[in-house]
């Protein structure tokens, strides 16, 4: 087993970690904060800046939806409208979607639930960080110096030739960023390969683990590709060099199979460590260990070696050959496979459960609903019939909000609230946290489900005007979208007040299971004040009724200076 070097200081067994100063308390300067190699307090970083990032790119959606309630271009026209919804595409696809959970979340957790100090190698994990700002910098630049006008996929010859707008700073970000996510992927891989405290084996690995690892392999393996292929986009447009525009003898399709060699995989370094939250949360919420660990542990494996060899379900209608389509359609269902055996373990995790609909719950079940209904739209596409008349409308634009908006956000929202405590000491709001995740179901099926119908019926994707026959629907997402958009802002203002003035949380608040419960709440700078050694499996929940759990449970008494008092009341919750 793994034993890992510890400083014999900390192996004494102080009380629950109430002495010593949290990671929070340590040091508030800025020079603290922006030179910290803590994984907890890059995390925050992460966290504060995507959030910056979501607003930006929200207030790009919040346009487009205001130009299609009307059918004709009255708030803004053509061009703006391609460079708004470029903005908003690169913004959340790049710099929200991909690096949220494992950056955020991932970052401040994948230590913890393996009983480790800190990331394998905390100097890059800042320097991971840092590359993300510079990156976004970049792109951020390019919105200012006057936008982008191509889509967020970049498409060859109109991007690298022939549009005038800022696409060379937009993929020069793109590329920095790049290396941010790579480097991230690879700590995580070393970190859950050379970091594990003992008795912590493979198999004992929370889930939430499994997933970050395999979406890490995807990051590693897929990122260089779509770092090669940006550059050659900013070489054929800076120097002429003919690579995709066919009247240099170059070959546009070629960029798309280089842009979703990645990209496809892509969705999965998004929705991975999402799926990682959902068991996480499952288990925790119905008292039972997820159903089928280890194939749901391989299903996440198996998704990520699939992945790569999807992509050319993008292309059906570039005039690849029917065997090459065949193939590509064949795969793609394949990949439904290990999500479905997921979607139905988590399911089965409830059965007989105790299940309790907190917040975080409430999030995780939203997801269930809106993923399964963006990964069976995805069937649709995939069948190379349906696709032809699907291709490029409001189908696919729902298809894939459905996934990544709804399945990823939810379930970004879910483990924020689930976590939150841990991370900041502090309880939020239950009234408010439910309300958030009502507002953001029905404000969420409200924008995009209109949408699916739109495509169905033929309105096109990424235009900024339409017949009028599509203005109800049309109407009924742009209303959608503003209940959506409150649900999103609530929780800015609830969490950052429970952040100031929220009361104290426990140490393990929900009873869960998890070495990151074990600590207290916020961890101490190295996370554990004693070794943790485990010593049985993930989720094994001891038998409680978790209704007997009540909201005051999930406070301490912190006014209690006796240790031993404190101690006493944790075990009774935990018994
Ligand atoms: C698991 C999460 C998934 C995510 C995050 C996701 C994401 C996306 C995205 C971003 C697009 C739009 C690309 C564009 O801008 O053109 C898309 C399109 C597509 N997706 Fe998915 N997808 C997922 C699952 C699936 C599955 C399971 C399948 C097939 C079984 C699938 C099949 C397709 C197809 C065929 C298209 C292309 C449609 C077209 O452009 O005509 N997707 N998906
Ligand atoms: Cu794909």
């Amino acid at each position: 087993m793994t034993t890992i070097p510890v400083n014999p200081e900390l192996t004494s067994p102080l009380p629950l970690g109430r002495k010593g100063p949290s990671y929070l308390d340590i040091s508030f300067t800025v020079k603290s904060w922006l030179l910290t190699l803590d994984h907890k307090r890059i995390a925050i970083l992460y966290l504060l800046s995507m959030t910056a990032l979501f607003i930006v790119g929200g207030a790009f959606a919040t346009m487009m939806r205001l130009e299609l309630t009307t059918p004709q271009g009255d708030f803004v026209k053509a061009e703006a409208y391609n460079k708004l919804f470029t903005m908003h595409g690169v913004t959340m696809v790049f710099f929200f979607l991909i690096p949220s959970v494992p950056a955020t979340l991932g970052n401040f957790l994948v230590p913890l639930m393996i009983g480790a100090r800190d990331l394998a190698f905390p100097r890059i994990n800042l320097a991971s960080w840092y590359l993300f700002i510079i990156g976004a910098a970049f792109t951020l630049a390019a919105m200012f110096a006057g936008g982008v006008d191509t889509g967020w996929t970049f498409y060859t010859p109109y991007s690298s030739v022939y549009s005038n707008s800022q696409v060379a700073l937009a993929v020069v970000g793109i590329f920095i960023t790049g290396f941010s996510s790579v480097l991230t992927g690879l700590n995580f891989i070393v970190t859950v390969h050379k970091m594990r405290a003992p008795g912590m084996t493979w198999f004992r690995l929370p889930l939430f683990i499994w997933s970050n690892y395999a979406a890490a392999l995807i990051m590693v393996l897929g990122t260089p590709v779509i770092s090669i292929t940006m550059v050659l986009v900013a070489v054929e447009r800076l120097f002429g060099v003919g690579i995709f525009d066919p009247a240099n003898g170059g070959d546009p399709v070629l960029f798309q199979h280089m842009f979703w060699f990645y990209s496809h995989p892509a969705v999965y370094i998004m929705v991975l460590p999402a799926f990682g939250v959902i068991s996480e949360l499952m288990a925790a919420f119905s008292r039972k260990p997820v159903f089928g660990y280890k194939v749901v542990a391989f299903a996440s494996l198996a998704i990520a070696l699939l992945s790569f060899v999807v992509w050319g379900h993008h292309l059906f209608t570039t005039g690849q050959s029917v065997y090459a389509a065949l193939v590509f359609s064949v795969l793609s269902f394949l990949v439904g496979i290990p999500t479905a055996i997921k979607v139905f373990n988590w399911t089965f995790t409830m059965y007989k459960g105790s299940v309790s609909l907190e917040t975080p719950m409430l999030f995780a079940l939203g997801f269930l609903g809106i993923f399964t209904l963006g990964g069976l739209t995805g069937l649709f596409l995939a069948a190379v019939g349906l696709d032809i008349h699907l291709h490029d409308t409001y189908f696919v634009v729902a298809h894939f909000h459905y996934v990544m908006v709804g399945g990823v956000v939810l379930a970004f929202m879910g483990g924020l609230h689930y976590w939150w405590p841990k991370i900041t000491g502090r309880m939020y709001n239950e009234f408010w946290g439910k309300m958030s995740a009502i507002l953001i179901f029905f404000g969420f099926n409200l924008t995009f489900f209109p949408q699916f119908i739109l495509g169905y019926l033929g309105m096109p994707r990424r235009y900024y005007a339409y017949a009028s026959e599509f203005q109800v629907l049309n109407i009924l997402s742009s209303a959608g979208a503003s209940i959506l958009a409150s649900g999103y802002l609530l929780p800015g203002i609830y969490l950052a007040y429970s952040f100031v003035k929220g009361p104290k949380a426990g140490d393990n608040p929900w009873g869960a299971k998890g070495l990151e419960w074990q600590t207290s709440s916020p961890p101490p700078v190295e996370n554990f004040k004693k070794m943790p050694i485990v010593t049985e499996d993930c989720y094994n929940y001891p038998l409680v009724d978790p209704h007997d759990l009540q909201p005051e449970d999930r406070l301490i008494d912190s006014t209690t200076k006796d240790d031993d008092k404190l101690k006493e009341q944790v075990k009774d919750k935990l018994s």
